[in-house]
């Protein structure tokens, strides 16, 4: 079963205005409150599409384009799920940490064997897990995700509390712990403290334009995706997705990773990418944060996990913060500078709950720009890009569009640093992103039409969350 396109009223075809007939919101003017019965509708849409995505044991990112597990999919959809199907959010991420590596990393796809070869690009014979030392009897990918699913559990834990919900802690506790282990371990490329992305696709915002520096290191030829099938075009449109330079790139990075079978040993001397991703690592230091209390709930000492966390955030900051630009970069590893576009990604680190305030104001600072438009009443939700860079494009996938994850992430840190302000104006501004464009994967920033899978899991997953926490 498929919602297809779906907008709330109907689950037709995405609505061009609102279901009652007035205009959809246009850039500049503020989205009105929706109407109660109108976010009723709203919670049955997301609850569809989570439904018609659930495949036995964990719940697919999209039918077309994601018919495999994803990892960061996983923690976002399982936060969605505690509100209406808590059994299966637990089921989620145990079914995703099932596949953990015995190094600890969470891998960023979890295959489904009974797919047919081709179903996606690249596949597990490209991936070539098998053949890894300590990788799982599932076929995966060999990197990862932002580790965004210890504040899953716990948010999935405190919003129905149980004896249940506590063994499934006890569970996942140690390999939560496993996986920090991994992140702050071997993959300490910089000797800071911080995890290194190995890929752009760890990083989640696959073609954010803070790659393009790094990547143009990368020595590819768009020519070489003449030997492959990309899967992503056939059910997308071409001008919304990476380019085939982009994938020369991706494929030649996973080639280096995989022909070393995945070895994190002495990265720097040999792979091609290396990055801190400020989105990276402050999942990594708000991880600690939620382990902390996962910790009090299974009977460990939360005290290491607050000591880890206050030294992230600290290594956040000092590796990763620009005074001159007042916002937060990713720092290249191979150049050892940080990469000077300005996305979303430079204002993640308000998810750190002790991230100074210093930091805390100029996050808020570069938010409330024109390039970014946070409001206490705003028309849309953030994009993905700086509107006022030349290299934005509103509608390439995280090059411009809105997504529902950066905004719920940056919603999220807004209330834990006390703007209840901003966050109910981000908040209205979310709830009719969706109510305009339906469970869409991500949105034209402007006109807020749907774009990429209709029919997305973590759009409805995160919509189920803003809406119930109000
Ligand atoms: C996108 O990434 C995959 C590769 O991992 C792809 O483009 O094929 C990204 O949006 C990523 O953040 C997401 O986890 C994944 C599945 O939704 O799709």
């Amino acid at each position: 079963m498929s919602t297809g396109a779906a907008g709330p009223s109907g689950l037709g075809a995405p609505p061009a205005d609102d279901p009652d007939g007035s205009p959809a919101p246009r850039a500049g003017v503020p989205a009105r409150p929706a109407p109660a019965g109108h976010l009723a509708d709203l919670r049955r849409l997301a609850i569809a599409t989570l439904d018609a995505n659930w495949e036995h044991d964990h719940t697919v990112p999209s039918r077309t384009l994601y018919p495999h597990q994803w990892s960061w999919d996983s923690a976002f959809i399982a936060i969605g799920l505690a509100h209406v199907r808590p059994d299966r959010a637990w089921r989620e991420l145990r079914t995703l940490f099932a596949a953990q590596w015995a190094d600890g990393r969470v891998p960023h796809i979890v295959f489904n064997p009974t797919l047919r070869v081709g179903s996606y690009f690249p596949g597990p014979e490209f991936w070539g897990s098998a053949g890894a030392e300590g990788a799982p009897a599932a076929a995966t990918s060999g990197i990862v995700q932002p580790p965004v699913h210890a504040q899953a559990a716990w948010l999935v834990h405190r919003r129905a509390p149980s004896e249940a919900s506590a063994q499934a802690l006890r569970w996942l506790y140690p390999r939560l712990v496993a996986q920090q282990r991994y992140l702050t371990g071997r993959r300490d490329v910089g000797g800071a403290g911080l995890a290194a992305i190995v890929h752009p696709w760890e990083s989640g915002l696959d073609n954010s334009p803070a790659w393009d520096a790094p990547m143009a290191a990368v020595p590819a030829d768009a020519a070489v995706m003449r030997a492959y099938r990309r899967h992503d075009t056939a059910h997308a449109d071409a001008a919304h997705r990476p380019t085939d330079l982009d994938y020369a790139r991706y494929v030649a990075i996973v080639a280096s990773y995989r022909d070393s079978r995945y070895t994190d040993q002495a990265l720097a001397g040999w792979h091609p990418f290396l990055v801190e991703c400020p989105l990276f690592n402050a999942a990594l230091g708000a991880a600690e944060q939620a382990l902390a209390r996962i910790a009090a709930v299974v009977g460990a000492d939360p005290g290491p996990h607050r000591d880890r966390a206050a030294r992230i955030t600290e290594a956040v900051v000092r590796r990763l913060y620009d005074p001159v630009t007042g916002t937060f970069h990713p720092r290249d590893l191979r150049t050892d500078r940080l990469v000077p576009a300005r996305t979303v990604l430079g204002l993640m680190p308000l998810i750190l709950p002790d991230l100074p305030g210093r930091q805390v104001r100029a996050v808020l600072t570069e938010a409330c720009s024109a390039r970014f438009g946070l409001a206490p009443r705003m028309p849309r939700p953030l994009p993905t890009h700086d509107r006022s860079a030349p290299d934005f494009e509103p509608l390439r996938y995280w090059r411009g569009p809105s997504w529902m994850n950066t905004n719920w992430l940056l919603w999220r840190g807004l209330r834990a640093h006390h703007r209840p302000d901003l966050a109910a104006g981000l908040r209205q501004s979310m709830l009719a992103l969706v109510a305009t464009g339906g469970c869409h994967e991500y949105f034209h920033p402007d006109t807020a039409a749907g774009l990429g899978s209709a029919a997305f899991s973590w759009t409805a997953s995160l919509l189920l969350d803003t809406l119930a926490e109000g």
